[in-house]
């Protein structure tokens, strides 16, 4: 019988191996899953790209035989339900794994701890809830698009050493490093998509892709917050819109009635015709805007820029999550304040980590249990 202290080792080796595929399994949770017997990991399973098959088929199909008798450490109850694929549950049972630990128990209502029942039906010692805070963590968009119907946000900023987030009127400006702006593209790696306002897509003209060896195939969909459908058509986004998907948020469709609501529709008849869609939803509504990208299936978003952008999801309490870098240099005159810096951070949010990359320091913060929708 192992002891709660191996019980942790395990999984949190466990929900480190399903980091491996965030962002990569569809609407379907990235899970991990070890097999363990006599302190020696027999198979390891990650839920694959697209979302099948799980991560406990794939560590049994890996051990075969040798998993009679195993401990199973998965970071999310196994499924109990015939969807695209039979339940876990039952390929566990079948295999004569003798014990079950979970992190976290999964709030699909086709599971619900049906799988938990399933188990310890067939004599199999079920333990739950073990490193159950970072597994929700590793779990955390899966779980906000499930139980709150919204997409999980992470605000990203990159602030000068003077607590700026750029220059008025002078493009991008290189705030951190290349080791910190690697770090960033893998986030846009694990996120499903990534937003920015209409003031950074025409001052930046950013691509928003990952362009990291190795993970440039999993590029987020880029999303515009965009009042009057000013999205350059020639912008990198519009021209690389058929490539990587790109939604411009505009409101309700403007009437035939006067010159202005004219040339709307003319933009979005020139914008739908490079690949960009329009989505029609109030920019200003942030919660009916996560909402809607919720019902298409998009679990974590990426707020990258710019200033108002970053205020309004902060004012509408929609920020989960906060990473900030700050670079050693100085912006100085007509910079853009950042709306947080460094030690002066919105109330509500904690700071879980902090690294170093190169000469740019790196902060997690993140929201406050009590200040947090219930997971
Ligand atoms: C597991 N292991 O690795 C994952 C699970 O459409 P399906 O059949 O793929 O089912 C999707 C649901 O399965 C998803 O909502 C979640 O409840 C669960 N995901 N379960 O046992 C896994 N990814
Ligand atoms: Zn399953």
């Amino acid at each position: 019988m192992a002891s709660a202290a191996e019980d942790k080792r395990f999984m949190a080796a466990a929900i480190r191996l399903s980091l491996r595929n965030l962002g990569r399994t569809g609407t379907n949770p990235s899970v991990g899953c070890l097999l363990v017997k006599d302190e020696i990991v027999l198979a390891a399973g990650v839920t694959d790209v697209g979302g099948r098959p799980h991560a406990e088929r794939i560590a049994l199909a890996e051990a075969g035989e040798g998993a009679r008798g195993a401990t199973a450490y998965v970071t999310l109850e196994p499924c109990s339900h015939h969807g695209k694929t039979p339940p876990c549950a039952d390929a566990l049972i079948a295999a004569g794994v003798a014990r079950v630990v979970i992190s976290v128990l999964d709030p699909d209502e086709r599971v619900a701890g049906r799988g938990i029942a399933a188990l310890e039906a067939a004599g199999i010692e079920v333990e739950t809830g073990v490193l159950e805070a970072d597994g929700r963590r590793a779990l955390a968009a899966y779980l906000m698009r499930q139980v709150n119907k919204r997409a999980y946000v992470t605000l990203k900023l990159a602030v000068s050493a003077d607590g700026l987030l750029g220059r008025l009127g002078a493009g991008q400006v290189a705030v951190t490093g290349p080791v910190a702006r690697g770090q960033v593209h893998v986030l846009r790696a694990q996120s499903d998509a990534i937003l920015i306002g209409i003031g950074t897509a025409k001052a930046d003209d950013p691509e928003l892709t990952c362009r990291l060896p190795g993970l440039a195939d999993r590029s987020p969909i880029r999303i515009v917050l965009d009042h009057d459908l000013r999205l350059p058509l020639y912008g990198k986004l519009a021209l690389t819109a058929r490539d990587v998907p790109v939604i411009d948020v505009a409101p309700e469709p403007p009437g035939f009635d006067d010159a202005d609501d004219r040339s709307l529709l003319r933009r979005r008849a020139a914008l739908d015709s490079t690949g960009v869609e329009v989505l029609q939803c109030n920019p200003s509504q942030l919660d009916s805007l996560l909402a809607g990208l919720a019902s298409r299936g998009i679990s974590s978003l990426l707020v990258e820029g710019g200033a108002t952008v970053a205020r309004s999801f902060l004012d509408a309490g929609l920020v989960d999550r906060i990473h900030l870098y700050t670079g050693p240099a100085s912006i100085g005159e007509s910079g853009v304040a950042s709306p947080c810096v460094s030690g002066a951070m919105p109330p509500g949010f904690s700071l879980r980590r902090t690294m170093r990359f190169g000469p740019d320091l790196f902060e997690e913060y993140e929201r406050d249990e009590e200040c947090s929708p219930a997971l």
